[in-house]
């Protein structure tokens, strides 16, 4: 939306989309925001301190001033949304707050993510597909110096300052950063006809990706190996156990909130009886037993439970325990 003939197009028509009091616990998805000043608030005021919970998910954004939201206090879950021409600055929480930006794509913009305020906001960066510093120039996301005396800080180099504190109270799917994109600029906003979901996933090429782990990719040892001959593996290949002392682990598994999550292993089991070993998340282990897939190359998923942690810290390790174990292929946290 844009109001022709203001001086500076909002100093009249001011914030687009703002939340304020007690209004909380609201999402705001599937919309073009586009061509506007002054976006969008949490909080009126330093003052409006409630500890609201909003969510932005699978929003477009182009040729936006700022306050994509400007944040004070509370909690705020930005994912799966696409920026593009951001002409001031982007993601803004103050006052204490913390925001959790995950998988989203910024090109073209000035400022996406940062603070300036007597306490400042917080943010925790995850799977977006700018990741470093290195990533600005890809991107063309630019950055002015902070100025003034109240305290500042911009996520110039795409790090994280303070992990999400709080346990989010729904599930929901994340998609890599170029699928956010594709399915924003696909079904955000009038004139899509709310197109379902499944056709659009078609179109862009996704599926949900984010959260699964190939245990090729991590760390093994003690005679557990990485391995290929066997087919119907996704990704490059798998790990093959060895008997007694073997261990394959991933680091850096996305807790999704924390708490009890389902872990959803895949594996073949090639022997006609059921082998056991150990699972050890974040260093507790319990028995963990796979029962035969008929052969080596017919795959199964087994569902696990779990309790992990909140923030992308989890380690999850496979341990043989004189056994052997299935091959492993990948793990996802559903
Ligand atoms: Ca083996
Ligand atoms: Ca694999």
């Amino acid at each position: 939306m844009k109001c022709p003939g203001t001086p500076d197009d909002d100093t009249t028509f001011d914030g687009l989309l703002d939340i304020k009091n007690s209004a909380s616990f609201i999402t705001v998805s599937y919309n073009f925001i586009h061509d506007h000043a002054k976006v969008g608030l949490i909080g009126a005021s330093d003052t409006d301190s409630a500890e609201r919970r909003v969510t932005y998910a699978h929003n477009r954004y182009e040729n936006v001033g700022s306050r994509l939201p400007f944040q004070r206090f509370g909690y705020t879950h930005v994912y799966n949304n696409y920026y593009n021409n951001i002409t001031g600055s982007g993601i803004n929480p103050r006052m204490g707050g913390h925001v959790l930006i995950e998988n989203n794509f910024f090109e073209n913009a000035l400022n996406p993510v940062f603070s300036q305020s007597s306490i400042l906001g917080q943010w925790d960066l995850r799977n977006n597909n700018a990741r470093s510093s290195a990533d600005n120039a890809r991107f063309n996301i630019r950055w002015t110096a902070c100025s003034g005396s109240t305290p500042c800080q911009k996520a110039t180099d795409w790090t994280t300052t303070a992990t999400f504190p709080i346990a989010l109270p729904y599930t929901y799917t994340t998609y890599a950063p170029e699928v956010s994109r594709c399915i924003a600029l696909n079904a955000a906003g009038s004139g899509k006809g709310l197109r379902e979901a499944a056709s659009v996933l078609n179109m862009c090429g996704g599926s949900p990706t984010n959260d699964v782990y190939q245990t090729e990719n991590g760390a093994m040892g003690g005679g557990t190996v990485f391995e290929n001959k066997n087919a119907g593996f996704n990704g490059a290949g798998y790990v093959n156990s060895s008997t007694n002392g073997g261990f394959a682990q991933i680091d850096n598994v996305d807790g999704r909130g924390g708490g009890a999550k389902t872990l959803r292993i895949r594996f073949a089991l090639g022997v006609s009886t059921a082998r056991a070993g150990r699972l050890v998340v974040n260093g507790v282990g319990t028995n963990i037993t796979f029962n035969s897939t008929g052969t080596w190359a017919t795959w199964v998923l087994q569902n696990v439970t779990v309790t992990l942690n909140n923030g992308a810290a989890n380690t999850i390790r496979f341990e043989s325990t004189g056994q052997d174990l299935a091959n492993i292929d990948q793990v996802e946290v559903l």
